[in-house]
């Protein structure tokens, strides 16, 4: 099949389907009218056999919380199998692999995933060790459920699929500043209460709004997330921009980098510096 149409179906798993409705929306919602992406809800509560409709009980062992029962997970992943062959079988929870965009990507090149949405209550471990193939998690922070982090992660696969994003340059652009925090976007007016555009996005001068966005970039992540600056691939150039920043920061006699950047930056508006110029944290920047 041609990269240009194929399609991603995705069958989720969750007693919350309702939730999902998010996804009717933007990007994602484009991307199922034009049937790039396929969507089907799956409630595990449709797979229970007691009047009762039971999808959680008691830990074995005591403690408070419940668990999500396996049968009805292993029942209506197994109708999916059936119907529609068997996808990578994904389970969201806080103890799955920490999702980053390589693996976004990675992820968007399959074409059938089955995403089981983890819950606070846990799942009863023979899902994981059963049934699982890979687990997801979007960091060290306490969700609800799996729900929101599987939007999360259809939603960040959807815009890679060929032709979901109108102009592949947006795409594009995004890969080749991957590692770097964005530079500052600007519209119009030109003024906006007193403050102005930098003039080198106003000069019509390309290389020179090339070269300025690709130093604030630098720039955002050096003071932002000096940790990514480690993970991704500089010129010899880009490094020693890095580097005469970083010692300017931190020079308690200086203006705290601010004057040296309007310089170098062309940014002559009034406002304040950048507050997170301020922070220094000593430390060189490593070449990568
Ligand atoms: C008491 C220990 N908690 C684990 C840190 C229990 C627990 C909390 C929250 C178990 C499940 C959940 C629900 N969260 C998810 O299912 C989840 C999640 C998250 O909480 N954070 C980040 N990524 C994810 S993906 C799924």
């Amino acid at each position: 099949m041609a990269s240009s149409t194929r399609v991603l179906r995705i069958d989720v798993v969750t007693p919350f389907p309702g939730m999902f409705s998010a996804l009717d929306e933007s990007i994602p919602g484009r991307a199922q009218i034009t049937g790039r992406l396929v969507l089907a809800m799956h409630n595990p509560r449709d797979e229970t056999t007691d009047p009762h409709r039971t999808i959680d009980d008691a830990p074995y062992g005591g403690g408070g919380g419940m668990v999500l029962k396996a049968e009805p997970i292993f029942r209506v992943v197994e109708r999916i199998t059936q119907e529609h062959g068997r996808g990578e079988i994904i389970l969201l929870s806080p103890q799955g692999e920490v999702l980053t965009q390589s693996r976004v990507e990675e992820l968007a090149r399959l074409d059938h995933w089955v995403l089981i949405c983890g819950h606070y209550k846990g799942v009863d471990e023979r899902v994981r060790e059963h049934l699982v193939d890979r687990e997801v998690s979007l960091g060290d922070y306490v969700l609800s459920g799996g729900e929101l982090a599987a939007m999360v992660l259809i939603d960040a696969a959807t815009r890679l699929l060929p032709g979901v994003v109108g102009n592949p340059a947006t795409v594009a652009s995004d890969s080749y500043s991957a590692g770097l925090l964005d530079h500052p976007h600007y519209t119009r007016p030109e003024v906006l209460r007193g403050w102005s555009v930098p003039p080198v996005l106003l000069s019509g001068d390309h290389r020179a709004i090339a070269l300025w966005r690709r130093q604030q970039s630098l720039l955002r992540t050096l003071q932002r997330r000096r940790d990514l600056l480690n993970l991704v691939s500089l010129s010899e150039e880009e490094r020693r921009f890095l580097d005469r920043h970083d010692r300017s920061s931190c020079d308690d006699e200086s203006d705290g980098g601010a004057r040296t950047m309007e310089v170098e930056c062309g940014h002559t508006s009034d406002r304040e510096p950048d507050a997170d110029a301020r922070s220094c944290n000593g430390g060189g920047v490593q070449p990568g």
